[in-house]
C-alpha cells in the first residue's frame, strides 16, 4: 500500500498562518485521496513511491497519467508538510553555504522564492530543487508534477493550490505566500542536500 507521511505536528500547529481546519482538510481529505487513488491503480506494491516518476513506463500506458498524477500528489504533499513547522528553522550546513553563495543571503533567497510563487499561474507548487551536482534552482510546476520527473531532487516546496489557503485567505493568495515563511522549516531540505553529493 502506498501511504502518505504522518502529519509531523498537530492540525493547529501552523496557526495563525494556516488555520487548523485547512490543515485538517488538506491532510485528511486532499492528501489522503491521492494515496487512495494510487492504490486503486497499483494493486501490487513493487516500485517505491519516489521511483514511480522515473519508472512510469513500466505501467500500462492507459494508466500512466493518473499514476503519475497521484504519486506526485502524495510526494508533493509529503514534502509540503515537512517544509513547514511550528518550530521554524533556517537552512544549515551545505545548503546554507550554497544559498549564501548563489543568492547572497537567506533574505534574498526568500524574496526570490516569494516572487516565483506570486508568478505561478493556476494550481501547482513552487519548489527549491537541486540537480545531482548540487546546483539549486527555484521552479514552479503545475498541478501535481514532481521535479523527480525532470531528474531534479525536490528539497522544499509551497503548495499553491487554492485548497491550501482559501478558507482563511480567500482571494488574497499573496498574503498566504508571504505569511507562510513564518512557519518555513528547512531541516528536511538541509538534511536531503547534505547527503546529496
Ligand atoms: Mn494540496
Amino acid at each position: 500500500m502506498y501511504q502518505t507521511i504522518k502529519l509531523p505536528y498537530d492540525y493547529d500547529a501552523l496557526e495563525p498562518v494556516i488555520d487548523e481546519q485547512t490543515v485538517n482538510i488538506h491532510y485528511n481529505k486532499h492528501h489522503q485521496k491521492y494515496a487512495e487513488n494510487l492504490n486503486n491503480y497499483i494493486k501490487d506494491y513493487k516500485i517505491p513511491l519516489n521511483q514511480i516518476p522515473k519508472r512510469i513506463n513500466e505501467f500500462q500506458i492507459q494508466n500512466r497519467g493518473q499514476i503519475l498524477y497521484n504519486a506526485g500528489g502524495i510526494l508533493n504533499h509529503d514534502l509540503y508538510w515537512q517544509s513547514l513547522s511550528d518550530t521554524p528553522s533556517l537552512p544549515k550546513g551545505k545548503l546554507l553555504n550554497k544559498i549564501n553563495h548563489d543568492y547572497g543571503n537567506f533574505t534574498n533567497f526568500k524574496q526570490t522564492f516569494i516572487n516565483k510563487s506570486k508568478n505561478l499561474v493556476g494550481s501547482g507548487y513552487t519548489f527549491l530543487v537541486a540537480d545531482n551536482n548540487g546546483n539549486l534552482t527555484i521552479i514552479n510546476l503545475p498541478n501535481q508534477e514532481t521535479p523527480l520527473s525532470y531528474n531534479l531532487i525536490p528539497l522544499f516546496n509551497i503548495d499553491l493550490w487554492e485548497h491550501s489557503y482559501y478558507l482563511k485567505y480567500k482571494n488574497e493568495r499573496n498574503n498566504y505566500i508571504e505569511n507562510i515563511w513564518n512557519k518555513a522549516n528547512f531541516d528536511n531540505a538541509s538534511s536531503i542536500y547534505e547527503n546529496l553529493f
